[in-house]
């Protein structure tokens, strides 16, 4: 069984989750869950990073400790994974003492090497930020940028970890790993960023001016710089789980990219012989309304109100639906409700709800064999041929029929599927499902069973019931498609049809009569359709 690990980024702790911490977990999730359904051994790890500047001025902004004021919000992070549905196996806080402890071994362990020096640092520092800045960051007209927040000029003695040396190896590892940042433009972003020279990074903060981290093991008056400290958690999380290291994959936002997960990271293991991960995945950031999520304008969408309002599937789809991985995207209740009435409600929904209404009515609620394929009129004749009860094994004997060509898509829908799930196009995935449930939609208006059901000629039941099993097993196998994205929907449809999954992936991909003698469920609404958009989901929460 190959191992298959991957990560989240940690979110910071100063504030609550919103909308793109929800979106990186749930793309996390999605890709975990189409490996552990291919068979892949899985471990999947998020967290939240709790120490630093902003949490010890968030804390202090409250009035409490920041332990205290950390183990109120990394609450709310962990309470939001079940919520989304999320199936991660750990979840790390950087306060933990598993965490700390490999840190300092870590740090202990560059320090011995001589990759970490003591020297004087003057220069021009950004509270906000925490960084020592450059003259080339200043805007053009000499002034600070605002997001630096106060600069002030500042001497200290620091430590700094040797990153300028391993410059040429990270650009030539780059070069001979195309692949190690996904999307491939990230990666060419990189390598531009790596054509200035890297300058040595400050990997300490005095104790005067930052008390909330972890102490360096050689220099207790001293903390960890923040990113050091939580980059490690990657590794310090499954130090002890023999066989897990190395990730094969980090899921990141594209703003975390450049220069922390791309260089200092890979530069850290190098240098600590450490092997490296297999690559990074840089998403997107999600846009409100087509602006910047911020909570004091109320441009925020809260994630446990809007899965409360509509179901976290819903939430689940939309936002694998909507987004392509890497590039961004923009949030709005109204898009939100198109997709939602048009894909879930009134297609993967209609078709759940029609095909057990007509079971039951039809077929006293267990799926019929098949009995039928060719031509209505040969009805009777071609029954002794179908024996091997397959909704279209006489898709040869009739190229034509509406069996055979809803088959033949969904062989191609099926075909389609890996490659596209292997290159993170989970959007086209999607997109191509919805157009086989449809295409199945589409399938019942030609057959439609409705007036099969009361002819009363014995070649129109033999139809019917193939009708039947057709559409119940089409319904199966998308349902097989849609399990890693809308867990708990398919788990619903799957006890609806009275089929328990069994056998590997591609087995359960095929077509056949999986469901032949099944007894079904009555009908059922998964997906309500939803009217109008009501404002409050886009919550004012302030
Ligand atoms: O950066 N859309 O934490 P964080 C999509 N602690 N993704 C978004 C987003 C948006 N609007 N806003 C944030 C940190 N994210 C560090 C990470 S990892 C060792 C340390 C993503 O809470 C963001 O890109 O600011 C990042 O991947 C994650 O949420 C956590 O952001």
């Amino acid at each position: 069984m190959p191992d298959f690990y991957i990560t989240t980024a940690i979110d910071y702790v100063n504030g609550s989750p919103h909308l793109g911490h929800a979106y990186e977990k749930v793309l996390t999730d999605v890709i975990a869950r189409i490996r552990r359904m291919m068979g892949d051994r899985v471990y999947f790890l998020t967290g939240v990073d709790e120490h630093g500047q902003k949490v010890q001025q968030s804390a202090r902004a409250r009035g409490v400790e920041p332990q205290q004021f950390c183990d109120e919000i990394a609450q709310e992070f962990r309470a939001l994974l079940p919520r989304l549905n999320v199936s991660n196996d750990d979840f790390i806080r950087t306060t933990e003492e598993r965490h700390k402890k490999i840190v300092r071994e870590l740090l202990q362990r560059l320090y011995d090497k001589g990759e970490i020096y003591k020297a004087e640092y003057r220069g021009y520092y950004s509270t906000r930020q925490e960084q020592f800045l450059q003259e080339k960051d200043r805007n053009p007209d000499g002034t600070w940028p605002a997001i630096f927040g106060e600069v002030t000029e500042i001497t200290e003695s620091n430590y700094f970890f040797k990153l300028s040396a391993y410059q040429d190896w990270l650009v030539q590892f780059l070069q001979e790993n195309e692949r190690f940042v996904f999307p491939k433009f990230r990666q060419k972003q990189v390598l531009e960023f790596l054509k200035e020279p890297l300058n040595d990074l400050c990997i300490s903060r005095p104790k005067e001016r930052l008390e909330w981290g972890i102490p360096l093991p050689f220099d207790e008056d001293f903390v960890t710089y923040v990113w050091f400290d939580a980059l490690t958690n990657y590794y310090s999380a499954v130090a002890d789980r023999d066989g897990v290291w190395p990730a094969t994959w980090h899921v990141i936002g594209k703003d975390i990219l450049v220069p922390p997960h791309a260089v200092y990271w890979p530069i850290m293991l190098r240098a600590a012989g450490i092997p490296l991960p297999k690559g990074i995945i840089a998403h997107g950031w999600w846009s409100i309304n087509s602006d910047k999520m911020s909570k004091s304008t109320g441009n925020f969408i809260e994630p446990n109100a809007f899965v409360e309002k509509y179901g976290v599937d819903a939430l689940r789809y939309f936002l694998l639906r909507e987004m392509v991985v890497g590039q961004d995207s923009d949030f709005s209740e109204a898009q939100f409700l198109a997709r939602y009435n048009a894909d879930l409600a009134n297609n993967l929904g209609n078709l759940l709800n029609r095909t057990l209404n007509m079971l039951n009515r039809f077929a006293e609620a267990r799926v019929p064999a098949v009995a039928v394929v060719a031509g209505a009129e040969s009805a009777a004749g071609a029954q002794g041929k179908a024996g091997s009860s397959d909704p279209a094994s006489t898709a040869s004997d009739a190229a034509a029929s509406p069996e055979a060509e809803l088959r033949t898509q969904w062989e191609q829908t099926r075909e389609a599927i890996p490659a596209l799930w292997e290159g993170f196009q989970f959007h086209i995935g999607l997109e191509r499902t919805i157009h086989f449930v449809s295409a199945t939609n589409a399938y019942i208006e030609k057959r439609a069973p409705w007036k099969l059901g009361k002819s009363g000629e014995p070649a129109d039941r033999v139809l019917l019931d193939t009708t039947l099993a057709t559409m119940a097993e089409a319904l199966r196998l998308a349902s097989v498609l849609l399990r890693p994205f809308i867990p708990e929907s398919v788990a619903r449809i799957e006890a609806a049809l009275g089929y328990a999954p069994s056998g590997d992936f591609a087995q359960q991909c095929e077509w056949g009569s999986r469901l032949t003698g099944a007894q079904v469920a009555e009908a059922l609404v998964l997906f309500p359709r939803v009217q109008a958009a009501a404002p409050a989901a886009a919550n004012a929460a302030n």
